[in-house]
């Protein structure tokens, strides 16, 4: 059975038939979980999604581990920290600038971005303990770089053996006189990077909100939480507030630097960008401190013009609105070529979005600026109220993976919580529409019979694909040449394959042009994947030893390849 869409024109196979088709190989115990998993949506009554459960072993998965939600997500683009992973040199020099957050540090400042340091222990570190070894990589990094604050992180081995990292961190604080303090974040924690989210949130909260009580100047203070800054998102963001009068105390975590996060319970609204990362953080300021939150979206013109007018609406003052709407009817008068050229060319073609756990759903409404749709999208590693909306938190079952993550009690600070609006006020923004603490989710906003699904496997998207064959395929890059195989153009959305800025209007138009040229060129006809020419795909080794010279010591001399020729693609 196929559907028309009369938007598109373009005819779809039945998504509950596309999800038949994906979890039929699999045997009936993954079918069970995967069926969970798989949902076919109603805006208006989003059915329940497991999500935030464990990935079948042997399924390719796009998630990622504790230690990157934690140190390469959360707390790697604070600037001036100097980062320290304590473990095998792979996790440290693989979280090492693979993330595109970018920073420009004011005249003065330091930025330690660029480097990468790590423990980098060995076979006798597992055995005899690491923690001399991180006691002694701290004393070394603060001898050559004197930063304000150093961060640990912890790495599977690290936790497996049991170095007290803490410890460690606390009696170099002593020793040095400045900030230090260590993550449990090993990568096994939780099911995810998303573990990392929640671990970084507890330690920067407790060890870097709330040192320094000094307000910035501005008159509408406020911070930027869950904005990484990916490709220069966050310049154009603070460009944009700037241009309105509106004050960013602090970006968590994109061009920022570690005082300003010190200072960040003074602003007087939180605006959360990515809520799967941060949700954590918005809570505790709010309960500490009694900073309000507010869901925000700067990716797309209109839920960046929208996000604008929300926090004009919060302040409710007349001349910030005012300036508000001048800086929106200038900044979408100026894209409005654009956007309407590029939707010439792109009204009703076809989007699939499989990202992290919040641009999946922000970037849907980018492509709809320019009128694609998007037919299928999921999360990978996001929780069942990023989907559903945050009304299900008090149904969502807490299992044995999540009881594994600290849970920090928080509670009002006796002299520094402050009411930021009055109850009347908080009433009447209420009336008005403004929505304090929540997040709706992805799935209210999806079409009618959009496909959702969470933690997509590598056959699931093939499948996809192949029913769908939409117009654009957004996710990673280790899904993206697969994609570009099978003859569709794939646009990454962690890094955004070294183009961006994305966010805001300036953002947005970038991202028209870049659709524009992705889904209108023909070159993507021409690609004829090996698997089709010769089904089987076999490889050989390129590297073999030539023989087998041991030096004294025991390890092997030389090795030299078997032949100069490529690694053959097709048997
Ligand atoms: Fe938030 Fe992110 Fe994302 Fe994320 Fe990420 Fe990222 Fe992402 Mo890659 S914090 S959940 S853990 S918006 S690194 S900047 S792109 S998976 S969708």
């Amino acid at each position: 059975m196929n559907t028309t869409t009369p938007e598109t024109n373009k005819s779809f196979p039945a998504p509950a038939q596309v999800k038949e088709e994906m979890l039929k190989i699999y045997p009936p115990k993954t079918r069970k979980k995967r069926d969970k998993q798989i949902v076919v949506n109603d805006p208006a009554a989003p059915a329940e999604i497991a999500a935030n459960s464990r990935t079948i072993p042997g399924i390719i998965t796009q998630r990622g581990c504790t230690y990157a939600g934690c140190r390469g997500v959360v707390i790697g683009p604070i600037y001036d920290i100097v980062h320290i992973t304590h473990g095998p040199v792979g996790c440290g020099y693989y979280s090492w600038m693979t993330r595109r957050n970018l920073a420009r540090p004011a005249p003065g400042q330091t930025n330690f971005m660029q480097y990468c340091m790590t423990t980098d222990m060995q076979e006798e570190d597992i055995v005899f303990g690491g923690e001399k070894k991180l006691a002694a990589a701290i004393r070394e990094a603060y001898a050559l770089f004197k930063p304000k604050a150093i961060s640990i992180y912890s790495t599977c081995p690290v936790g497996l053996i049991g170095d007290d990292v803490h410890t460690v961190a606390r009696k170099a604080k002593e020793e040095l006189g400045i900030n230090v303090f260590a993550f449990s974040c090993e990568g096994y924690k939780g099911v995810s990077q998303s573990a990392g989210h929640h671990i970084a949130n507890n330690g920067v909260f407790k060890n870097i909100v709330g040192l320094n009580d000094t307000p910035d100047e501005g008159q509408y203070r406020i911070n930027i939480l869950g904005e990484y800054n990916i490709g220069g998102d966050a310049f154009e963001i603070d460009a944009l507030l700037q241009k309105c009068g509106i004050t960013v105390t602090a970006t968590l975590s994109g061009n920022v630097s570690y005082d300003q996060i010190t200072r960040c319970h003074t602003a007087d609204l939180n605006c959360v960008m990515c809520h799967r990362s941060i949700n954590y953080m918005a809570q505790m300021m709010e309960t500490k401190y009694g900073i309000p939150w507010t869901k925000v979206n700067f990716i797309g013109a209109e839920s960046t013009a929208k996000s604008l007018r929300k926090i004009a609406q919060y302040f409710g003052d007349k001349a910030l609105s005012d300036r508000v709407e001048m800086v929106i009817a200038q900044e979408l008068a100026a894209l409005k070529q654009v956007r309407e050229e590029v939707t010439t060319r792109c009204q009703g073609k076809t989007a699939a979005l499989f990202v992290g756990g919040s641009r999946a759903h922000h970037y849907q409404d980018l492509f709809k600026d320019i009128g694609m749709r998007t037919v299928s999208a999921g999360y990978e590693f996001a929780h069942r109220d990023d989907y559903e909306g945050r009304q299900v938190l008090p149904s969502v079952k807490v299992d044995a993976d999540s009881r594994n993550i600290e849970e920090i009690t928080v509670t009002a600070d006796p002299g520094r919580h402050r009411a930021r609006r009055t109850p009347e006020q908080i009433e009447a923004l209420r009336e008005g529409g403004f929505n304090f603490s929540d997040y709706e989710g992805m799935m209210r906003q999806m079409d009618k019979e959009a496909l959702v699904i969470d933690d997509i496997s590598h056959h699931e998207l093939d499948k996809l694909i192949e029913l769908y064959k939409p117009d654009v395929v957004c996710c990673g890059i280790k899904e993206k040449f697969v994609v570009e195989k099978m003859g569709l153009p794939c646009k990454q959305l962690h890094s955004y394959d070294y183009g961006g800025p994305y966010a805001a209007f300036a953002g947005a138009v970038n991202f028209y042009r870049e659709i524009d040229r992705m889904v209108n060129s023909r070159v993507w006809k021409h690609v004829m994947p090996p698997w089709e020419k010769n089904p089987q795909v076999s490889a050989r080794p390129v590297f073999v030893p030539r023989e087998k010279k041991v030096n004294g010591n025991g390890s092997l001399k030389s090795y030299r390849r078997s032949s100069n020729a490529p690694m053959p693609l097709e048997g």
